[in-house]
């Protein structure tokens, strides 16, 4: 202490003030300032690596801290640059093999303090100092796989050894965050500070100075017998929850080599491994669909200077499946809420429905019966409007009928209080008619939640002709209040999501009319890696629902259009799907879906009926049929401008629609595929099929130009 204690304390700054080195009393505290999230952007490894040079050379120094300026530890590499390298552009993706050895050889104790996220290379860099210390609500984790990829930098090399295989397994292969003090409970944090962070960690590391920890080396990575299952048990996982994803797998197999090789060879391991992931389309595809969700908030004319409404009170109308779920949204994220009705049997199924949904949360051990409790006190469920005149949000979730909304935003007109905002949950009509019975139509949005609505991250903002900015504003805030993704779409029929689904569900009646089968076309669409097949989906919505919609709309209504024929007569026969037991499949008490002969001789005679020759399809033929008509109408979409991004509607489709995160969205996969490609086979189902297949001609032209959907959207299309 003497020795040190009495020296001035100084200052350094390196790589333009990216890492800060100070000192106090002998401790060095290096500051890593790139904001937002302190990414490893190129020059903060460099800077990291220059402040712990002059650590390890500075006989001042006794010891060091390495903390992140800001809201967080370091987030991770760079994933701009790993966007790069995934298209194989030449990318600055840290090398930072040298710089952790010199950190972990450093012969000045190195602590990390940790508050935020230290993830991906921020907890491998942590990882190679000789102690960690968090905040109690900071979370480390190894979210890689998430991009597809896998830890780059050793953390499929360290985490082992510090928390053992299985913890690592489980973090490598979910990328789910860890907390505070499960992390220490494992081995990755060494303490948790409680107050000031700095100076909890400053005063660990002088207590600690004299003992640098070398590496945990080999206790934690178990024998071959042990880990046997501990492989086996991750594989079935990761086909689990990231059924055909690449980089779980390579992350398994990376964690097996830090078992069964040194260290240098399983480093070397590792990083052929992350090679081979950057090269698979999969990581291309998982960090678009990263920034795609990121820019859907940016909206133009929706800048920092529109203030979103404060909104508190939530007024609900409808108490069925939509306007129950919603409610729950609303309440998990702390709001209020009034539901009506019109009859009380409505407001009692209702409150069964929510009271159903907690209560299973409740066995999950999600939530605790008083926590339950205090959240359904929260929800008020009335008959009138009373109450309503306070709402600073009124979201409509009735039946899908114009003249019901009509109705219904005519009585709020009356009511909503000035500078109250009204939410439309309709799925495909038209918000501009919806607010033109209404004396503020600059008040009305569509906010087009997802089934379950407490559950799916999709909130499709639906911006009128007349929607103000502010409105918009408060929609998008709300949406994110909620912790849903917020897109916004224009006001079309269907608008994004529902737009691009007719021609996809009429598509696959076209095909088991062509010689498909319904229980083939689905498993074409999952082997795909859809969440569901089109027909399950149609049973789960309600083939009443879309035939409704169906004609609301007025599809097939031009002359010669050519029909969808099954569909209509499962309606006739009262099949409406799950709900009533039967639809394209049949249910049981187990909602399982089995395979109705009648259905399959009901198809058969409808070809034939038609004169529709019957012939067989290979999966692929499916998928092209299926997945290119939801690209064309997308390219429809965003020429006609009622979508702004490409991006924007892969993220509808991945929150909303099962479309499976790896590929990146419908947009993204034609990206991928190449659009000279798309192009011309879309072209080839035109020429078969006439007029509903009509190239789009945003499509043509990128296609033709060599470029695609990423130019567009990047504004590089000429
Ligand atoms: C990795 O580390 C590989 C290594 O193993 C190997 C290396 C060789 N890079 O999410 P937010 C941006 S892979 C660049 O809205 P939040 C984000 O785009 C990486 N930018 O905030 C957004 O920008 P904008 C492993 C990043 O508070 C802004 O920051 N790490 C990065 O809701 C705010 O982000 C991960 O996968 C980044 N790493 O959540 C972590 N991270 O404002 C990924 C964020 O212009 N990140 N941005 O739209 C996250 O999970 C969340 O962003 C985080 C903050 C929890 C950190």
């Amino acid at each position: 202490r003497r020795l040190f204690g009495s020296r001035k304390p100084f200052e350094r700054d390196f790589m333009n003030q990216l890492v800060k080195l100070t000192t106090q009393d002998g401790i060095a505290v290096i500051t890593i300032d790139n904001p937002p999230v302190n990414a490893l952007s190129p020059g903060v490894p460099e800077g990291i690596a220059a402040a712990i040079a002059e650590v390890g050379s500075n006989p001042e120094i006794r010891a060091a801290v390495m903390i992140g300026a800001g809201r967080t530890f370091i987030a991770g590499a760079d994933i701009s640059e790993l966007e790069k390298a995934t298209w194989g552009l030449p990318a600055e993706l840290p090398g930072l093999h040298e710089l952790l050895l010199q950190i972990e050889n450093c012969p000045k104790t190195v602590v990390v303090a940790i508050h935020g996220t230290a993830f991906g290379g921020g907890l491998e860099v942590a990882m190679a100092g000789h102690y960690r210390v968090a905040v109690k609500d900071a979370v480390v984790g190894q979210p890689e796989v998430n991009l597809g990829i896998i830890p780059g930098a050793e953390g499929t090399q360290r985490l082992p050894r510090l928390a053992g295989v299985e913890k690592a397994l489980e973090m490598c292969v979910t990328g789910k965050p860890v907390k505070a003090a499960d992390a220490l409970a494992c081995g990755i944090l060494d303490a948790i500070v409680d107050g000031d962070l700095l100076a909890g960690a400053v005063s660990f590391a002088a207590s600690h100075a004299d003992r640098p920890k070398t590496r945990e080396r080999n206790e934690k990575l178990g024998s071959d017998e042990v880990n046997g299952p501990l492989f086996a048990s991750a594989f079935e996982l990761a086909k689990k929850i990231r059924r055909n994803q690449f980089a779980p797998m390579q992350a398994i197999a990376a964690i097996e080599a830090a078992t069964k090789m040194g260290f240098e060879a399983g480093c070397g391991r590792e990083r052929e491994l992350f090679d081979a992931c950057l090269r698979n389309d999969q990581s291309k595809s998982l960090v678009h669909a990263f920034f795609a969700e990121r820019a859907c908030g940016k909206v133009p004319g929706i800048g920092k200077d529109v203030v979103a409404l404060p909104v508190a009170q939530v007024a609900i109308i409808g108490a069925g499946t939509m306007g129950a779920g919603i409610a729950m949204a609303c309440v998990n994220a702390g709001l209020s809420v009034r539901i009506k009705d019109t009859t009380q049997e409505a407001l009692d199924r209702g409150l069964k429905n929510i009271q159903g949904n907690y209560d299973t949360s409740v066995k999950r051990g999600r939530f605790t019966a008083e926590q339950v409790a205090e959240r359904v006190g929260r929800i008020t469920f009335q008959l009138n409007y009373s109450g309503f005149e306070q709402a600073d949000l009124i979201i409509e979730a009735a039946f899908e009928s114009m003249a019901l909304k009509k109705q219904i935003f005519g009585e709020l007109d009356a009511i909503a209080k000035p500078g109250c905002v009204l939410g439309s949950n309709t799925s495909t009509l038209s918000i501009d008619e919806i607010a033109a019975t209404t004396k503020r139509p600059e008040a009305v949005v569509g906010l087009h939640f997802f089934s379950p609505a407490n559950v799916m991250r999709l909130l499709e903002i639906v911006r009128g002709k007349a929607t103000s900015n502010v409105v918009l504003a408060t929609a998008l805030a709300f949406g994110k209040k909620l912790g849903k993704v917020g897109v916004v779409a224009g006001n079309c029929p269907g608008f994004i999501g529902n737009r691009m689904m007719f021609p996809y569900m009429y598509e696959a009646q076209f095909l088991i009319e062509e010689g498909a089968l319904p229980e083939q076309v689905d498993a074409a669409l999952t082997g795909f890696g859809m969440a569901m097949g089109i027909f399950a989906v149609d049973d789960m919505a309600g083939i009443d629902v879309a035939c409704r919609v169906r004609a609301e709309l007025g599809h097939f209504s031009e002359p010669g259009a050519r029909k969808p024929l099954v569909q209509d007569r499962l309606f006739q026969m009262g099949r409406y799907g799950q709900k009533t037991g039967r639809g394209w499949f049949i249910y049981g008490a187990d909602r399982k879906a089995s395979l109705d002969p009648e259905v399959t001789a009901l198809i058969r005679e409808l070809s034939a009926e038609a004169g529709i020759a019957r012939r067989t399809f290979t999966n692929d033929e499916i998928v092209d049929r299926l997945v290119l008509a939801l690209v064309n109408e997308g390219a429809k979409l965003l020429d006609e401008g009622f979508a702004l991004r490409a991006s924007d509607i892969d993220t509808v489709y991945l929150n909303g629609y099962g479309f499976p995160g790896w590929r990146g969205g419908p947009m993204m996969y034609a990206n991928v595929r190449g659009l000279a490609d798309v192009a011309a086979k879309i072209t080839e189902f035109h020429a078969a099929f006439g007029a509903r297949w009509e190239p789009a001609p945003l499509l043509l032209k990128l296609a033709a130009a060599g470029k695609n959907f990423r130019d567009f959207d990047a504004g590089r299309e000429q």
